[in-house]
């Protein structure tokens, strides 16, 4: 006899290691809540039902000019019972570019692609931020305009890779911004929060994480500059101040998050003192009221304990809004993390991918389905709007005469919640 496919294989065994203990070197354990993942929270001026964020997840799926397409709007309409998504990371200009198949804000296109995602999201009644991103020197002369260098920092090219013609390649060597350029990129930060919010979105996020542009900026390893720019933390600092001074003027301090990795080197980021240097950056931050602060905890999917000098604790004390923790959080570590106080929203990225109803299995603890990693990338709805939902899984093992799947359209036509 056949194995039934359930679509439900064993839970991510990546995420097994953190079951375990507090994961925080010196946390304390004293002041307990009754709270969880499941109590409501006021994010701002929004209620947010409960405390599970669906991080932003690179799929490329946009089309060859970054529209996002009705089967995004699909894919996050079946995610929007999560208490806030945050959308893929998403170019705020040509030149932000990176990758094929991330979408922009930057075009008409892309702005009516954007308002079929939120129509969705809110039509399912979820809430949704765009993450604002800008790659920097993470790019490849052919993904740019006119076939130029990207721009960064400085014209230090980078140790890492792109994803071209389906397949990997290293990054370009970068050219040196000028300073009279850098106006110009605050001012597409500016426009791109303009077109997002008029697109619906709830608010925005900047991706100041994952030695993107603005990580380039504050690395020492990335960034050589000797102007006003570069040298000091307080000037390496200065293009993310001005790029969430400006988004912060632009929207309002309650529709504005940031996305930090302190300790994380995913793009080849390197500091002489990242303890300093983010103590700074948190500092600032604090002082600019954004209405969160994502924070990547150890390495960019990687181990939570990567840097064990950095204390995510101490940091979080720093900052006086919600603080929203990702990387390799299960149930019980977000749950433990939030009736401990130390964490306000946990944001999941992976679990999210073959999950659309994380949220339901978490609230049952019922097991979690993994991805196909062939899928993570690019394609179309199969390993991208075609995983199952718990639903899906009590008809296929309740009538074993009928193992087809439900249609998710029909599942997002009915916003299940
Ligand atoms: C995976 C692939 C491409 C980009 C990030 C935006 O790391 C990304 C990304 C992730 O923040």
């Amino acid at each position: 006899m056949q194995p039934v496919a359930t679509g439900l294989e064993p839970v991510d065994q990546r995420l097994a290691v953190f079951q375990s203990g507090s994961g925080i070197p010196g946390a304390k354990m004293s002041t307990q809540s009754t709270e969880t993942l499941f109590t409501p929270y006021k994010l701002g001026d929004l209620e947010l039902p409960n405390r599970i964020v669906m991080a932003p997840l690179t799929r490329s799926h946009a089309t060859e000019d970054g529209v996002p397409t009705p089967l995004m709007a699909e894919y996050y309409a079946q995610r929007s019972t999560a208490g806030l998504i945050i959308s893929e990371a998403t170019q705020i200009c040509a030149e932000g570019r990176g990758y094929e198949g991330t979408p922009g804000v930057y075009t008409e296109a892309q702005i009516a692609g954007w308002e079929l995602v939120t129509h969705a999201v809110h039509a399912c009644g979820g809430k949704i931020f765009l993450q604002l991103w800008h790659v920097g020197r993470i790019s490849h002369t052919s993904l740019q305009p006119a076939g130029q260098k990207p721009v960064a920092p400085s014209a230090i090219r980078a140790n890492a890779q792109t994803f071209i013609d389906g397949r990997f390649t290293s990054v370009s060597e970068p050219r040196a911004l000028r300073v009279d350029e850098i106006p110009e990129i605050v001012e597409a930060y500016v426009t791109a929060t303009r077109d997002a919010l008029a697109a619906g979105f709830d608010g925005v996020e900047v991706h100041a994480a994952n030695g993107y542009l603005i990580d380039q900026f504050l690395h020492d390893g990335s960034n050589k500059r000797t102007d006003a720019y570069g040298g000091s933390i307080d000037n390496r600092a200065r293009f993310l101040t001005e790029v969430m001074q400006a988004v912060i003027d632009e929207a309002g301090e309650d529709f504005v998050g940031v996305r930090i990795s302190p300790v994380s080197t995913v793009n080849d980021v390197q500091d002489s003192d990242p303890n300093r240097l983010f103590d700074h950056v948190v500092e600032v931050l604090d002082h600019l009221k954004p209405v969160y602060l994502h924070v990547i905890e150890g390495q960019t999917d990687g181990p939570r304990d990567f840097d064990p000098s950095v204390d995510f604790t101490a940091l979080r004390r720093k900052f006086h809004g919600a603080y929203m923790a990702n990387n390799g959080y299960t149930l019980a570590l977000a749950n433990q993390s939030i009736a401990e106080g130390k964490v306000d929203l946990v944001a999941f990225g992976r679990p999210f991918i073959a999950n659309p109803d994380l949220v339901e299995r978490f609230r049952v603890d019922a097991p979690l389905s993994s991805f196909d990693p062939a899928t993570l990338y690019g394609g179309g709805a199969k390993g991208y709007t075609d995983y199952s939902v718990m639903e899906d899984v009590s008809r296929v093992v309740t009538q074993s005469s009928d193992l087809s799947r439900i249609d998710s359209r029909e599942q997002i036509l009915a916003c299940k919640r």
